[in-house]
């Protein structure tokens, strides 16, 4: 892997929580203040919530555990507790009015970056000897290791602008936000899946300096031999299931979702409407047609569990997704994205907002992995079949409330970040989560099948 030594680092840290920054400011500026305070949807916080509490961890973490700096608004804290408040009930607290929450984010921003400054980037591994100290954060050892308490909190703030960005698609009115559509990309000439070889490989990272605590530590994985979707599945495939009256056919759903579907009047995905014989979406205030090349987004896991299944597929789990994100057979080594180990470039995948849609499928030839599978990163969520666990030798670190808390609860994996995440907190380890009914979220999924005895023999000569 590339090495990187503390002093480069400290510059990435400064960067990312700039660019964080600069991407909240462009989310909470570009609606009058009075929408920051407005509740666009029970499914989500305030856009002022979403601000204040962006502002709250970074006091916590950055000032507070590293800083050692007495609190600011230590009365605050609870209002901004992810844990204390269901996000439904967040409008009706007593949160501070959009100008304050902008200032107390600056006040705290300022002050971190002096400590940013003064704290030495020790050269360790995180998570190395530094076991979760009950309750003090203070005691909380290993947060300067590789500059991670700084990366962790650019990449919350990131993660909290891409929930904004859900916010600001479920919201009604004029359009507030633009950017420029994806580059046309040429056709894809490639198949429609491809073999990923069975074989063990490394799953996880106990290198990656601002890998989470959930994608440590590094282990071996079996995954045997299957086929995988070269693209993520297209709207226009995903027509196919509605007009083959998929969501009238309870034998393709998992029983909670057919639930879904009864409860809820399901027909398409979230955000689209039929009129006139045509499909229209809506997207960020605008109307359009859904666009035939395009990732299918705005999907449960349930609904793609059972266009899979219609399919005669089935949804991946998250090793092999990771196999075949990551792994080169003939090193035996995964790296750190499908293309190798350099950094997210623009021309690798479409990712952190710089459009605000997914790119046609098969796009991004430079993106691709060894086996020629497509747009692993960005686009879309990637759901999986897998159930959000720990890996073996898990640690918590540096807050139970990330991750752990969630294991074993009723929560799906999604691989591979989308159009509305940054590089930052996209990596071929990285795994979001969410309940398989959940579908505001930038969700679509490829899927996957065994390989047959008959295709084995046939690979193998
Ligand atoms: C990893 C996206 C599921 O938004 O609930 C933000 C990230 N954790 N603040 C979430 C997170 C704490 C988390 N997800
Ligand atoms: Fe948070």
């Amino acid at each position: 892997e590339v090495p990187v030594g503390p002093e480069e680092l400290r510059q990435r840290a400064l960067t990312a929580l700039r660019a964080a920054r600069e991407r909240t400011a462009l989310l909470t500026s570009c609606v009058e203040d009075g929408e920051l305070t407005a509740q666009h949807s029970p499914l989500m916080s305030p856009l002022v919530w979403d601000l204040a509490h962006i502002g709250n961890q970074e006091e916590q973490w950055l000032l507070r555990a590293v800083g050692g700096r007495d609190a600011l608004r230590p009365e605050i804290d609870s209002l901004y507790d992810a844990f204390e408040h269901p996000r439904a009930a967040r409008p009706s607290l007593p949160l501070l009015a959009p100008a304050e929450a902008r200032r107390y984010a600056a006040d705290v921003r300022g002050r971190a970056l002096d400590v940013l400054q003064s704290t030495p980037f020790t050269d360790g591994t995180p998570f190395t000897g530094t076991p979760l100290a009950e309750g003090a954060a203070q005691a909380v050892r290993g947060l300067t290791d590789a500059g991670f308490a700084f990366g962790m909190i650019a990449q919350h703030e990131q993660q909290h602008d891409e929930t904004m960005l859900i916010t600001h698609q479920l919201r009604a009115g004029a359009p507030a936000l633009t950017a420029p559509d994806p580059e046309p990309a040429p056709a894809f000439g490639g198949p429609d899946e491809v073999l990923v070889p069975g074989s063990t490989f490394t799953m996880g990272t106990s290198t990656e300096p601002w890998a989470l605590d959930n994608e440590r530590p590094a282990h071996r994985r079996l995954v045997p031999p299957f086929f995988l979707d070269t693209t993520p599945v297209t709207n226009a495939a995903y027509q196919r299931f509605i007009d083959d009256g998929g969501y009238d056919e309870p034998r393709w759903w998992h029983e909670r979702g057919w639930e879904a579907v009864r409860g809820h009047g399901l027909t398409a995905p979230l955000f689209w409407r039929r009129e006139g014989g045509q499909w229209l979406r809506r997207r960020f205030g605008r109307v359009e047609p859904v666009p035939a090349d395009e990732p299918v987004v705005h999907v449960s896991w349930y609904e793609a569990d059972a266009y899979a299944r219609w399919a005669g597929r089935r949804l991946p789990t998250e090793a092999e997704w990771e196999k075949a994100a990551r792994h080169k057979p003939e090193e035996d080594r995964s790296t750190r994205y499908p293309w190798g180990d350099e950094d997210p470039a623009p021309h690798h995948a479409n990712l952190g907002q710089r459009h605000l849609r997914p790119a046609p499928a098969g796009s991004y030839p430079r993106g691709e992995s060894p086996l020629g599978i497509r747009q692993l990163m960005g686009d879309v969520w990637e759901w999986t079949a897998s159930d959000f666990l720990p890996y073996p030798g898990f640690v918590a670190f540096p807050y139970r409330e990330y991750s752990e808390v969630f294991f074993g609860g009723d929560y799906k994996v999604l691989r591979g970040g989308a159009f509305s995440v940054d590089a930052v907190a996209c990596r071929g380890t990285f795994r979001n989560w969410d309940h398989p009914v959940r579908r505001q979220i930038f969700s679509g999924f490829r899927t996957a099948r065994d390989a047959t005895t008959a295709e084995l023999a046939a690979e193998l000569g």
